[in-house]
């Protein structure tokens, strides 16, 4: 099978497009990558070239070993992916040792994969680790109401997750561990993945203060899903931000408490006062 025939491939398309339409992606902002199962890889093998060097990865990746990822391409518009799907994008192969990369199908124009790769390859091994190998998206994006809210609000996990929560009643059934936040730092290395990683062994989301957020899933829906659901929230508390100082009323710790019970799910305790 050819790799834009797969289903993988144009759910991965269709994420880079809806991400698009929702302006979480000015320019070459953003990126994508999706940790692909054996088989899956196997039914476009005939579609790869395995013949390319491998480079280093900038970080090692020991559990990613032998794993292949799609993977959007540094500088490329996610407002082309749609369009030119295997001149933006690309699938790589992890080297036995997890430390050297090579591409093995994209990017057909030159390039090559995000400069976000190490924090997105960190956070493959962080969160396949944890999940069993269930979660296979990560998918960094620049939505404008989650930066704004990094001017605003201290840069603590607590302070983000417990605005987050309490200005949209979906907030804590999506998230239930709620986010992590990172304080400004130069992105594109290493050393901006490991605090990401660190962030990713407890919660699903990272917030990059004035830059963006990474988000983890099991599928493209959930980790497209919680990006959105995140950004609305923000959305709606720059809102209310916006025009009073002081919220009239809000969702509160009995609210929370009540609906963890009725939908049954574990909220993080260490967000209550
Ligand atoms: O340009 O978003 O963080 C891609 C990015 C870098
Ligand atoms: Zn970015």
């Amino acid at each position: 099978m050819k790799v834009l025939d797969s289903k993988f491939a144009q759910d991965f398309i269709r994420l880079g497009d809806d991400g698009w339409q929702l302006r979480f992606h000015e320019r070459n902002g953003g990126n994508l990558s999706y940790r692909i199962p054996d088989d899956r890889i196997a039914e476009v093998k005939e579609d790869l070239d395995l013949t390319r060097e491998f480079q280093p990865i900038g970080t090692s990746v020991p559990a990613l070993a032998g794993e292949f990822f799609m993977i959007t391409g540094s500088g490329k518009y996610f407002s082309d992916i749609k369009r030119i799907p295997e001149e933006t994008c690309c699938i790589i192969e992890v080297d036995e040792k997890g430390e050297n990369y090579r591409v093995v199908w994209g990017l057909t124009a030159g390039g090559r994969p995000t400069s976000e790769l190490p924090t997105h390859l960190m956070n493959h091994e962080v969160k396949k680790l944890a999940s069993d190998g269930k979660m296979r998206v990560i998918y960094h994006c620049h939505p404008a109401n989650i930066i704004a809210m990094t001017f605003v609000l201290p840069l603590t996990d607590k302070a983000f997750t417990r605005e987050l929560w309490e200005s949209m009643t979906e907030c804590p059934v999506v998230f239930p561990a709620g986010v992590g936040v990172i304080p400004w730092m130069v992105c594109g290395g290493r050393e901006i993945g490991v605090e990401t990683a660190e962030k990713m062994k407890k919660y699903d989301v990272a917030v990059w203060a004035h830059h963006g957020i990474f988000c983890a899933g099991e599928d493209f829906d959930i980790a497209f899903g919680l990006a959105h659901t995140v950004e609305k929230s923000a959305e709606i508390y720059m809102k209310v931000r916006a025009v009073t100082p002081v919220k009239q009323q809000t969702i509160t710790k009995e609210n929370f408490i009540d609906l963890a019970e009725a939908f049954g799910f574990e909220l993080n305790k260490d967000f209550f006062d």
